[in-house]
């Protein structure tokens, strides 16, 4: 299996070089694609220099500054999958995935379309949050849980595999959602298509080195998205019983 990590980067200079070691040691067979939305901080002349000794390693500069963790990662989508990857992984530069974790991740998705990597499993955990921090986790993942009607407990992490061929079937020029709200929009897409989603216990780790890129506006993007995606899929379902019974 042809492997591409890839890793959004906005200013993860004191980070993205371990997290590259890490990976690189973890699944030596797996190709790495940081996409840096020309951070100030340097992080995308750091990679550019990993990037020269190993050909293991690329780097997608945006031009244009901070644009989202979603245009990001679609971006890098079709890098992937315009060169043949069979498997493209999501993966944070801050240190809060493990690398180390990446092969069950793997192996899970001989089995799946889309593995998660999942706090909230039994054997998954979160080290070093704040309570407040994951109390907005898990309220968000319950969010998503109700009004969506899924049974995904964690929706909004941002450590998964997807198979390329999943990828190819979703219609990713559609896909606008910024923040956290672009992996919900992504774990919904796949589960509309009806694909297989397994999810994986994990470690996430509260970065010790750089700043978080969390705010309110993406909380408030993800709440009202989500809203009006679970509004459609009701009346969906309500025209659909209704058709139902009318027969
Ligand atoms: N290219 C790109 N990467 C981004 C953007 N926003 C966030 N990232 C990266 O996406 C990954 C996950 O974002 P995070 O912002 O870690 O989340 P966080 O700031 O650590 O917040 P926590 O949930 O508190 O960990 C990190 O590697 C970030 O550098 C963006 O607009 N563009
Ligand atoms: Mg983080």
């Amino acid at each position: 299996m042809n492997v591409l990590v890839v890793v959004p980067t906005y200013n993860e200079a004191l980070t993205i070089g371990k997290a590259i070691e890490r990976t690189r040691s973890a699944v030596p067979e797996a190709h790495l694609l940081v996409v840096d939305d020309s951070s100030p901080d340097g992080t995308g002349a750091i990679v550019d220099e990993i990037a020269e000794l190993d050909d293991h390693v690329n780097v997608l500069h945006r031009p244009g500054g901070k644009q989202g963790l979603g245009a990001a990662y679609i971006n890098g989508f079709r890098w992937g999958l315009e060169r043949g990857f069979d498997i493209l992984v999501e993966m944070d530069a801050d240190g809060s995935h493990q690398p180390e974790e990446l092969p069950r991740l793997l192996h899970a998705a001989e089995q799946a379309d889309l593995v998660l990597g999942s706090r909230y499993v039994p054997g998954g955990q979160v080290v070093n949050w704040p309570w407040r921090r994951e109390a907005l986790s898990r309220a968000g993942n319950l969010y998503a849980r109700l009004a969506l009607g899924t049974t995904l407990r964690d929706a909004t992490g941002g450590f998964r595999a997807y198979r390329a061929e999943a990828l190819r079937t979703l219609d990713l020029d559609g896909v606008a959602s910024q923040g956290y709200c672009f992996q919900v929009d992504m774990a919904w897409r796949v589960q509309r298509a009806g694909l297989r989603i397994i999810e994986v216990p994990i470690t996430f780790v509260e970065r010790e080195q750089g700043e978080s890129k969390m705010d309110s506006t993406i909380v408030r993007e993800a709440f009202w998205r989500i809203l009006r995606w679970g509004a459609s899929h009701r009346a969906a379902q309500m025209r659909a019983w209704r058709d139902g019974q009318a027969r």
